[in-house]
Order: structure tokens, then sequence, then C-alpha cells
């Protein structure tokens, strides 16, 4: 299904970095995970602003902790939290912040080859149709629950 435009927050203000990483016009914030045990499922969430003029696709993710990452996002539906794929890469127009977070967005590790442990980090490499690929290192973190009933995610 097409991505519903509401993730894309207008990044009018310049806001102060955290854990940020260079990545061309990429500005990639906040890369945290949950723990999680081996053969498992994982969660990612990141925030990515599009600082250049022109817009880009996040086309895919990969990290050597997962057999494989999917793009999902979590909704509601009749009452029943559920997540869908996001098909053919997130579209990141200029100026924008494609947000990855709890209830919302985020990175499926799928197939955990190893435990995530509280405090460890890991690489995860995000792959743009024109900034190229980009590899940062996202920590485990406890976090807040999702702020929704029933989602996990
Ligand atoms: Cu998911």
């Amino acid at each position: 299904m097409r991505p519903f435009p509401t993730f894309l927050l207008a990044a009018t203000v310049a806001l102060p970095l955290v854990a940020a990483a260079p990545a061309g016009p990429m500005q990639i914030e906040h890369p945290w995970s949950r723990p999680a045990v081996q053969g498992s499922n994982g969660v990612g969430y990141v925030s990515v602003t599009n600082t250049g003029k022109t817009s880009d696709v996040l086309l895919s993710v990969s990290t050597p902790a997962a057999q494989r990452v999917e793009m999902h996002r979590s909704m509601v539906m009749n009452g029943v939290a559920m997540m869908h794929p996001v098909e053919g890469g997130l579209p990141i127009p200029a100026g924008t912040t494609a947000a990855f977070a709890p209830s919302g967005y985020h990175l499926m590790l799928i197939g955990l080859k190893q435990p995530l442990a509280l405090g460890a980090r890991f690489p995860m490499t995000l792959k743009f149709q024109k900034a190229g690929a980009v590899t940062v290192q996202f920590q485990v973190e406890a976090g807040a629950a999702a702020p929704m009933a029933g989602m996990r995610h």
C-alpha cells in the first residue's frame, strides 16, 4: 500500500543533532532498537532528514544482525493493531523528515542472527536512491513502550 503522507514533517527549523552521522544531504538522528533474543524479530527506529534540494527515496535497509530488514507501518484498523510493509521504498522529499518511531513507521529486523542486548550497538545500512548507502550504528535501548495498547512496534 502507498505510504500515507502524515509522516512528513516540514523541517523548517534547525534541530540539535543527537548521534548524527554525516551522510551527504541525509541527516540521520537517534538510531535505536529494543532488546530482543536471537531468532526473533527486532525493531529499529531512526529519524532521517533530507537537507538537500532534491527528493530522495529510502530504497532498502540491511544489517548483518538479521536475515533481512523490512520497512513497516503500524496502524490500528477496527481496533486491531496491525503492521503493513512499505512497498517500493519510502520517498523523502527535500526539506522533510522521515520518522521511524513507535506506533508509526519502523524498521523490522526479520530473523535476528544475534541477540540484541541492552546497551549493545550494531550497524544498519540505509540505501538511498541518490545519497547511496549510509551505515549507522543503532543502539539497543529500553525506550518507551508503544503509546497505543496492543501495538508492539
Ligand atoms: Cu513490523
